[in-house]
């Protein structure tokens, strides 16, 4: 059976390429709606209904998880989607709240993500829960996604931009900052670059990856077995800049239905 990942378009690959590395026993079955990105400026509703149509069609594949790979789609549709379907349904944003609260020392925290994800205040919920004292600074950046889902990770204008778009937040004595978005490690070294060596980045893709494994191990359901496993994509739109970036974030080729 393979775990079911979704996304809004590429971003969910970097959740994809944790679970490939951690678990690569498992299959995986992809989902990236390049014909609806993004998904960040859309109202709640619209995003639940997006993911509920993509977990519709996944479910053909008898997943035994789903994981919602995108910060947006787990802010506005993870408790729904939950109560859908009887199988374990992860999302992106406790791991990497977790994860952040684990490596603060100066109890400043930092959130980037879409203007939806920031909007529905899903990380300072997840983070107070955690830590009730805990400083967080919360930063919508609208113009990462079409960067990234152009290919354009490292390039004079995607420096520009991103220093722009959270350049300030040095003013904070912020030494932790979530990607709470999952196109965002794509632009890692970039955002590292601007932020400095002082800033600890939290990938919400490692934290997840480590999430899945815990939930399949105690549930025995981690895939067994010598064989490679052939993982599958299916985007909804736009599919060559699709399979460029897949297959060179991935390293390896990759079996694309459009
Ligand atoms: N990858 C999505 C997320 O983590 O929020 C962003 C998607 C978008 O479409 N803006």
């Amino acid at each position: 059976q393979p775990i079911a990942i979704l996304d809004s378009g590429v971003g969910g690959l970097t959740v994809a390429k944790e679970v490939m590395r951690q678990l690569p026993r498992e299959k995986i079955v992809y989902f990236g709606d390049t014909a609806r990105t993004p998904y960040g400026p859309r109202s709640s509703d619209e995003v639940v209904k997006f993911t509920r149509e993509i977990v519709d069609y996944l479910v053909q594949f008898r997943p035994k998880m789903i994981v919602i790979a995108c910060n947006t789609a787990t802010a506005a549709a993870l408790e729904d989607i939950r109560s859908r379907v009887a199988i374990p349904v992860v999302g992106v944003i406790n791991p990497g709240a977790r994860a952040a609260i684990g490596r603060t020392v100066t109890g400043c925290i930092g959130v980037i993500g879409t203007e939806g994800t920031i909007k529905s205040g899903a990380y300072e919920q997840a983070l107070r829960e955690l830590s009730p004292h805990v400083l967080v600074v919360s930063e919508a950046c609208p113009k990462f996604v079409p960067l990234v889902e152009m290919g354009n990770f490292r390039s004079p204008e995607t420096y520009e931009t991103v220093r722009g778009s959270i350049g300030h937040l040095h003013s904070y004595p912020m030494d932790t900052l979530i990607l709470g978005c999952t196109h965002y490690p794509f632009l890692t070294e970039t955002i590292s670059e601007v932020m400095g060596q002082s800033v600890k980045l939290i990938s919400s893709a490692d934290e997840t990856a480590r999430e899945i494994s815990t939930i399949l191990q105690d549930k025995r359901k981690l895939a067994r077995g010598g064989t490679v496993p052939v993982h599958h994509f299916f985007c909804s739109g736009e599919s060559r800049v699709f399979k460029t970036i897949a297959q060179q974030w991935l390293g390896e080729q990759i079996e694309l239905t459009p």
